[in-house]
């Protein structure tokens, strides 16, 4: 199988994820500006929607949308992976709390900082209407995790933090402080640790 990627993008999620599973799989690196991947093919014949991540798969299958990259990756996409536990079992009711974390984060929170990577973003002040869409976003998790659980579901590490993480990280390199959230900057911090976290980004030139 092979994961399109942007380096620090949202893909990232997927890649940490398979990563976590121990998963065998190849990545291309694509630039979403251009519509290339590294390998001078035209992104669009693999995944029509122009941006990633999507997931091939052996038999050619593509699968695109990262929540439901993420949640595939966790059903199966390596022998040990159900074993794992990166997401609770299909029909349980926890597995619909996991879509909830996935959606909120993918609608509500990664949309929220799209805005920000635009050439010309919003202003970083309570007072702009985009970041404080943001700020409402963010406080709904800082309250959260408030609790004192270290991740979204609570005792266990699923695909929903991967997301999480990957997001909440863009903070860093957009220059929005994460010190009025401690709980989700703790977040970021336990979850950057991870080894496969620190894989996933090594792999993509993000860390040394
Ligand atoms: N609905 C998609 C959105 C993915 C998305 O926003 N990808 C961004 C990177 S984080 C991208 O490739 N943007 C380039 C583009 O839209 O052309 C998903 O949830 O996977």
């Amino acid at each position: 199988m092979k994961l399109y990627y942007a380096p620090g993008a949202c893909s990232l999620a997927s890649h940490i994820a398979l990563r976590e599973t121990g998963a065998d799989f190849d990545l291309e690196k694509v630039d979403t500006g251009t519509g290339k991947t590294e390998t001078g093919a035209a992104y669009a014949e693999v995944n029509p929607k122009g941006y990633v991540p999507a997931l091939k798969l052996d038999d050619g299958t593509v699968l695109t949308e990262g929540a439901a990259i993420l949640q595939f990756i966790a059903d199966g996409a390596a022998a040990n992976a159900p074993k794992l536990r990166l997401a609770p079992a299909a029909g349980s009711r926890d597995r619909v709390h996991l879509q909830e974390h996935l959606n909120y984060v993918a609608s509500e929170i990664h949309k929220s900082f799209s805005p920000f990577f635009a050439s010309e973003p919003p202003a970083k002040s309570d007072d702009d209407p985009a970041f404080a869409k943001l700020v409402k976003r963010l406080d709904y998790v800082e309250d959260l995790l408030s609790d004192g659980r270290t991740y979204l579901m609570g005792d266990e590490f699923t695909v929903a933090d991967a997301y999480l993480f990957t997001v909440a990280n863009w903070a860093h390199p957009l220059g929005i402080g994460l010190d009025r959230w401690p709980n989700l900057a703790a977040f970021v911090e336990r979850i950057s640790a991870r080894p496969a976290t620190r894989a996933a980004m090594q792999a993509e030139g993000l860390i040394q």
